[in-house]
């Protein structure tokens, strides 16, 4: 079947051969893949550009650009807490941000798509969790500014493609790749290695599993899994365990919500108080108003597992959903 490309794509092309800059090369090949008719005849030209992309992507990474480097050294932490999505080229990492977050970054279906961190904020009943797309780890080839934010993190998602068969590899290739850069992902039961290493908490997370073969590839992961860790699994096509993915992340992310209130008033029930697990009622306090903890004598609290309104005193540790009402002198 004859290709029949439009005179744009024509065009696209002979900016492609003109084009001199890594970047801007790969610009025009997404551009000339978008421009394309999508049909039988064109099957073999669509492959062919996504391999060139993929090659200069790599190749773009590879290349270890100063500035860049440093400036995606850090990303400050918006909202609750910040998870950075790990995993091999092309396991769904950048999907998860298109879908339950409102940002938007480039997803493919060849591999090296993503070459800078891109954020969003995804909801969680009354908050929002920072989630962080990155290149993909591949040895060689990741910077190692990626491994600086990955160090920063509150927590990994590492993605699994349950589409590929080759599951126990896949970890594997990851924790090898982090444990190179001094990050180790956290499995309860699992030795702690020698030496300076960043212990991360981790979610494991199976992608695609709308795929063929995808259950039983999730099974064997968890069945070989070395010790205890934070799992689940997703699909976008159909939607399938998102809920689910955002309780388990919210628990990983180990904080509890505050929600405050002034003697004979109503809670403020809109705006909780992050804090983290096992925080007591003098460091909620503190994170209000540095003054109010300095003249605190004692705190009312509603919440699970306590009488409504029950006294209690500064070192008492505080569940998620509690109400805080604090007394001073
Ligand atoms: N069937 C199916 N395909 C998916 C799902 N999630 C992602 N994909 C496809 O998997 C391919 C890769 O997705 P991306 O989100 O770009 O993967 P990535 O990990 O960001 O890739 P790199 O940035 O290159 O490392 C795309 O073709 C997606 O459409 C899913 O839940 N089900
Ligand atoms: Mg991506």
């Amino acid at each position: 079947m004859p290709a029949n490309l439009p005179p744009d794509y024509y065009a696209a092309e002979r900016r492609f051969r003109a084009a001199t800059d890594i970047q801007e090369k790969i610009e025009i090949l997404r551009d000339m893949l978008a421009i394309m008719p999508k049909h039988k005849g064109t099957d073999h030209l669509q492959g062919d550009l996504k391999r060139k992309i993929a090659k200069l992507n790599s190749e773009a990474q590879k290349k270890k650009g100063a500035n860049r480097q440093s400036a995606f050294d850090h990303i400050p932490v918006e909202g609750a807490g910040q998870a950075v999505l790990v995993g091999l080229p092309n396991s769904g990492k950048s999907s998860i941000i298109n879908y339950l977050t409102h940002a938007h970054t480039d997803v493919a279906d060849f591999p090296f798509s993503t070459y800078k961190p891109v954020c969003g904020m995804m909801p969680f009943q009354d908050i929002q969790v920072q989630l962080v797309d990155l290149p993909p780890i591949a040895e060689n080839i990741t910077e190692s500014w990626v491994y600086n934010i990955i160090r920063l993190a509150d927590v990994i998602i590492l993605t699994i493609d349950l589409s590929d068969d080759k599951i126990i590899e896949q970890i594997l290739r990851l924790k090898q790749g982090l444990s190179d850069h001094h990050i180790q992902i956290v499995i309860r039961g699992e030795r702690r290695p020698q030496g300076p290493v960043a212990r991360k908490t981790t979610l494991l997370l199976g992608t695609k599993s709308d795929s063929p073969g995808a259950l039983k590839n999730w099974n064997r992961c968890i069945e070989n899994l070395p010790g205890s860790i934070a799992h689940t699994k997703i699909s976008f096509n159909p939607n399938d365990g998102l809920d689910k993915f955002r309780q388990i992340l919210f628990r990983c992310l180990h904080i509890v919500r505050v929600y405050t209130k002034t003697p004979g008033k109503e809670a403020d029930m809109e705006r909780p108080y992050i804090l983290v697990k096992n925080a007591n009622v003098w460091d909620a306090a503190s994170v209000i108003h540095k003054e109010l903890a300095d003249h605190m004598i004692y705190a009312r609290i509603w919440g699970s597992e306590k009488y409504d309104g029950q006294r209690v005193n500064r070192d008492h540790i505080l569940e998620d959903g509690d109400i805080l009402e604090i007394h001073t002198k």
